[in-house]
Parts: C-alpha cells; sequence; structure tokens
C-alpha cells in the first residue's frame, strides 16, 4: 500500500510499461487539474479512488479476496457457513447479528494487510489448508473469504468496517434478501464500490419464496445491476444457504461456487484485478465530467479575462506612451539638426549646428561688428560655446528613456484595471497560491514596459536617427547652399588680394557687409533645412511609435503566454481524464474489460 511502482505480474496480456506509462500519463493529468478550484470539492474522493486504483495494481501475488456484503438478516453468514461446509460464523435472529468479521483464510495467506487499520471489533481469524492442486471440484484452493458485518443496521461502525473490508478486496458477493432489496434501490454502499470491484448478486433464502416472487426479486436485482452499478457481466444467482446447509448439493450454492471459482482462477483474478482498477480511472473521470461544465466555465473565462487584459493593458500603455513622446518631438528635431550638420561638412552644416543663442550671438556680433569687432567676436565665440554646453545636455537627456514612462501609481492603476477580469476568473478557476500566479504582477508588466520603451528608443538613437542623419541633407541640397557662400568667400578673397596689389585696400565696411550677406544666407538656407529636417523628426517618431506598439504587443503577450500554456495544459488534461477510463481499456486490449 501506498507503494508507487505498478506491480504487473498480474496482467499477462498487459506489460508493465503499458501500465506504468498508462498510470504516469494519469498522474501528470491529475497533477496538472489538482490546482482547479472547482477540483478541491472532489479532492479527498479523486484521492482515495487514485490510492486504490494502485492497491489493485499492487496486489500481484496476494490471494483473492472475497467478500460478503449485504443487509442486516440477508443471510451472509449463514451461507458463509454453507460454503465452508461448518459453522465458522455465527448466524442470528438478533438483528444484526455479525459485529466482528470473520476472516476464512488458507493457512498460509498473510491477511496483516486485510486486518490494518480495520475499524470496529477485532476479526475471527479461521485457518484452513488449501489445496492449490485439487481438481476443478474443489473450491478451496487459496482464497480468502470474509463475512462482513451488514451494511444498513443502527450500528454505522459496521458501515465502517464493510467499506473497509471491501475496499480490501477483489470480488463482493452483494447478498440481498426479500425484505432488503428495495432498500438496495437506495443504497449508497453498494454505489461506492460499482465498477470498482468484482460482483456476484445473491438473491438469498430463496426457500422462502415461491416461483414467481423469486423470479420478481431477481428481476429486480438484474435491473439494479444493470442501471444503478454498471455491471452487466455480473451473475445475479437464487441461492437457499439453509439448504445447502443441510444437503451440500442443493440451494444453488454450487453455482455460486463455480462463478466464483472462475472469477479468481489465477489467470482471471488479474483481469479482475486490472478491471477493478480501471474501475477506479472511471470514478474518477466520471466525477470530473460532473464538473466538467464548472471547470470549462472557470478556466475559459481565465483564457478570455488574460487575452482582454493583456490587450487592455497594451492599448492603455500605448496611449500614455504617445502622449509623453509628442513631447519629446522638439527635442528629436533638435537632435536630427545636430546629426544631420555633423555629417554636413560646410558653412550650411556649421550654421544647422549652431543653436538658438549661437544665431543670436552672432546677430548681435553682426550688429556691433562695424563699432567693435573685437566684442563682436567675444559675442560671437561666447555664444557658440553655451550653445555646446547646452547642446551636450540635451543629448543625454534625449538619449535616456525616463519620463518616457508613465509613473509607477499609473503603471500599477493601469494593471489592476486591465487584469481586473482576469485576477475575478483566476480566482474562480484556481486555488489561492496559484490564482495569484496566473496573473501578471505589476511588477512584471513595467519591466516589459521599460524593456519596450528601452529598445524602441535605443533604436531611435542608435540606428534610426544616424541612418535619417546620413540623407537627411541630399548631397545636391547642401552644394547649394555652400557654393555661394563659398563664391562670395572667393570674391572677397580676389577684392582683397586685387587692394593689396593695386594699393587701393577694401574697407572694413565691405568685409563686414560681406559677411551679413554671408551669415543671412546661411539662415535663411538653415531655417528651410530645419522644417525640412521638422518633418523628418516627426516620421522618425511615427517609427518609434510603431516600434513601441509592436514591442509592447510582444510583452502584452509575454506576460500572459505561459499562464495561458499552464490554463491549456490543465484543459487538455481535464480532456483527457474524462475520457481516462476509455484510453485505459483500449491500451489494455480490452482484455476480459
Ligand atoms: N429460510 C432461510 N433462512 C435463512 C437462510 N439464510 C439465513 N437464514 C436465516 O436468516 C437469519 C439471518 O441470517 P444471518 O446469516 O445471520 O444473516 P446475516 O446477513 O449474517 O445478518 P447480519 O450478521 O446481521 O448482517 C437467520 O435466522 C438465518 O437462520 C436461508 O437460506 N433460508
Ligand atoms: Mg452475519
Amino acid at each position: 500500500m501506498g507503494n508507487n511502482t505498478p506491480t504487473t505480474q498480474i496482467h499477462p496480456g498487459a506489460s508493465r510499461a503499458v501500465l506504468s506509462s498508462l498510470l504516469a500519463d494519469f498522474d501528470r493529468d491529475l497533477g496538472s487539474v489538482r490546482e482547479l478550484r472547482p477540483m478541491a470539492a472532489m479532492e479527498a474522493e479523486v484521492g482515495e479512488l487514485r490510492e486504490d486504483l494502485e492497491e489493485q495494481l499492487d496486489r500481484a501475488k496476494s490471494a483473492a479476496v472475497i467478500c460478503l456484503v449485504g443487509s442486516t438478516g440477508a443471510g451472509k453468514s449463514t451461507l458463509l457457513n454453507a460454503l465452508v461446509g461448518r459453522d465458522v460464523a455465527i448466524e442470528g435472529v438478533d438483528r444484526p447479528t455479525t459485529s466482528a468479521p470473520v476472516i476464512y483464510r488458507p493457512r498460509d495467506a498473510d491477511v496483516s494487510k486485510i486486518l490494518e487499520g480495520l475499524p470496529g471489533q477485532p476479526p475471527t481469524v479461521v485457518s484452513y489448508d488449501a489445496d492449490p492442486d485439487a481438481g476443478a471440484g474443489s473450491f478451496w484452493r487459496g482464497q480468502i473469504l470474509i463475512d462482513a458485518p451488514d451494511t444498513n443496521s443502527v450500528a454505522t461502525v459496521h458501515r465502517e468496517v464493510v467499506k473497509g473490508l471491501s475496499a480490501r478486496a477483489d470480488v463482493l458477493v452483494v447478498v440481498a434478501h426479500r425484505q432488503s432489496i428495495a432498500e438496495l434501490s437506495s443504497a449508497t454502499f453498494i454505489d461506492l464500490f460499482a465498477e470498482r470491484r468484482g460482483m456476484v448478486f445473491v438473491l438469498g433464502r430463496t426457500d422462502e419464496l415461491d416461483e414467481s416472487a423469486k423470479e420478481e426479486l431477481l428481476g429486480q436485482l438484474r435491473n439494479l445491476r444493470d442501471d444503478r452499478w454498471r455491471s452487466p457481466d455480473a451473475p445475479v444467482l437464487a441461492i437457499s444457504a439453509r439448504t445447502a446447509k443441510t444437503d451440500p448439493g442443493g440451494g444453488n450454492v454450487a453455482a455460486l461456487k463455480s462463478q466464483l471459482s472462475s472469477l479468481i482462477a489465477a489467470e482471471k483474478l488479474g483481469s479482475v484485478r486490472r478491471r477493478n482498477a480501471v474501475g477506479n480511472v472511471a470514478r474518477i473521470a466520471a466525477l470530473i465530467k460532473g464538473r466538467a461544465a464548472e471547470l470549462e466555465g472557470a478556466t475559459k473565462a481565465l483564457d478570455e479575462g488574460l487575452e482582454g487584459g493583456a490587450e487592455a493593458w497594451r492599448s492603455g500603455l500605448v496611449d500614455a506612451i504617445h502622449e509623453r513622446l509628442d513631447v519629446r518631438q522638439p527635442d528629436l528635431a533638435r537632435m536630427l539638426w545636430n546629426d544631420a550638420a555633423k555629417v554636413w561638412d560646410g558653412p550650411g552644416g556649421y550654421a544647422l549646428r549652431v543653436g538658438g543663442l549661437s544665431a543670436v550671438g552672432m546677430g548681435a556680433g553682426a550688429a556691433v561688428a562695424r563699432r567693435n569687432p573685437v566684442l563682436a567676436a567675444g559675442l560671437a565665440v561666447g555664444s557658440v560655446a553655451a550653445d555646446r554646453l547646452r547642446g551636450a545636455v540635451r543629448e543625454r537627456q534625449f538619449e535616456s528613456t525616463s519620463g518616457l514612462l508613465p509613473g509607477a501609481s499609473e503603471l500599477e492603476a493601469l494593471q489592476r484595471d486591465a487584469f481586473l477580469g482576469a485576477r475575478l476568473a483566476a480566482e474562480d478557476a484556481y486555488m489561492d497560491g496559484a490564482a495569484d500566479e496566473m496573473v501578471p504582477t505589476s511588477d512584471e508588466l513595467d519591466g516589459h514596459a521599460a524593456g519596450a520603451v528601452d529598445d524602441a528608443w535605443d533604436r531611435l538613437v542608435r540606428v534610426d536617427l544616424p541612418r535619417e542623419a546620413g540623407h537627411a541633407v541630399p548631397k545636391g541640397l547642401r552644394l547649394l547652399i555652400d557654393l555661394p557662400v563659398y563664391g562670395l568667400g572667393i570674391w572677397v578673397l580676389v577684392r582683397v588680394i586685387l587692394g593689396f596689389v593695386r594699393d587701393s585696400y577694401v574697407g572694413g565696411d565691405f568685409l563686414v557687409s560681406a559677411a551679413i550677406i554671408a551669415f543671412a544666407w546661411l539662415f535663411l538656407a538653415r531655417a528651410l533645412v530645419r522644417m525640412r529636417l521638422s518633418s523628418r523628426s516627426s516620421s522618425l517618431l511615427t517609427e518609434v511609435r510603431g516600434g513601441v506598439e509592436q514591442r509592447l504587443g510582444q510583452a502584452a503577450r509575454t506576460s500572459i503566454e505561459a499562464r495561458q500554456k499552464r490554463l491549456g495544459k490543465g484543459r487538455e488534461a481535464l480532456l483527457r481524464l474524462q475520457s481516462a477510463d476509455a484510453l485505459w481499456r483500449q491500451r489494455l486490449h480490452g482484455e476480459d474489460l
């Protein structure tokens, strides 16, 4: 008992491998549905059936155990005595008679497993000398026969004792008499073992019945056997133990002996036990089927809750991040000017690079240049330096993704609202600990969100922005802007050289005017190029948006994927468990099952 390795010598037709793989699959499926909440209600029952399943498979070499069960006064003890051929059990008129079970066993049979933990009065053990070589005519070839207390009297402990004995038996002989058949139709005791034990039904005390009453009662018993206990193959016999006691060949006891002999014959016993084992599988399957709708509903609701939650979380977060990306648009444009200027080696590139401060500084420089060239130069250089510093700070801020994600409390609220449905469904579908694991936590989602934003932004900064900067201002346009400045420069140079040669120097006004013209041209060009780059930067931003959306979509998927997989495994296991008995029968080749 409690031994985890099913023994298979009892199943000549079924290989050890088939049984252990069936059992392993069955256990794995039971394991994956155990955490489902609706299973809690049947946990004890499933556990008991599962244990019995293993015990049936474990009984490899133990002697066959036959247990007589039934209502008080049905004639169980008398029948045992008739079978044994002497009075080993007490028959009686006082109801109930039998409190201490009688165990009739071969001298060498180990009954310790039968006695272990049995409630009620200690059984009387009577030994006999078995003759395994005796011919088919001899009934006593090694089985254990038990006379159990009743299943229906006021002595409730009796029911516990019968339950314990039946659990340890291979075959139950259900004894009924006229007064107890009606009661059987509402009895729960036989129900408990239906399909899980070999059964033989006996209508007892038939010497008290006339032929028509006997037939009617037999019919009732057959109906119960078929409809209530789903054991259409089980024999139903009419017996008079009293007749058999006076006339060993009478009372139809020989028929019972022959039925029992064939059930417990060595080559058949394995199949009885295997059928008993499969009966347990069938009972578990039926239990789960009984709650299939509830299980299906709860798991489906969770599946949908996760799906809907992930989508709500994704779209809520996408909206929040988009708002924040919009705020970054001017910075992005500025970065694009800067980067485009870096790859533009020429006056146009320089003009593009200088920021607002430089422009103001240079304008001021140009304005005072005629009167104070030194101050002018100082203004220009100072403003460019200030711009550089500001540019560096901006660049660092720009590269960081902080501020693109909503704050912790906003994220938490987003998670809570999005997965509210999933959370409620998880509590219906799973036990407490597992229910918590079935819904993505805020921490986990925040990590995903940060990863998605970092990835998308990193791609912008490292790949898309430099790429865009590389061809944002085409070469032709650069030349168009730079050439007039070079031309002006050359002309100024020519005039200066000519003046030097002719000894008529060009005046300062001429140089300042030339500088003002060059600056004016460059700043006009700068304004136009910046306009062009602004529109480029907004398309870059659109790409970032797309990237964030896509990555958040993946993140949302990742956050529920493993959970949906676990859910799916549970749902598949539920389906398999509901038809597990059919699979067992099929894999065991339906041999005598
Ligand atoms: N006429 C007749 N009486 C029987 C027969 N079998 C048993 N009885 C009587 O029915 C009564 C009850 O028999 P028991 O064998 O003690 O019944 P039991 O099922 O063991 O009852 P509990 O031990 O109380 O559960 C006794 O008086 C028996 O003599 C039978 O085949 N024919
Ligand atoms: Mg009795």
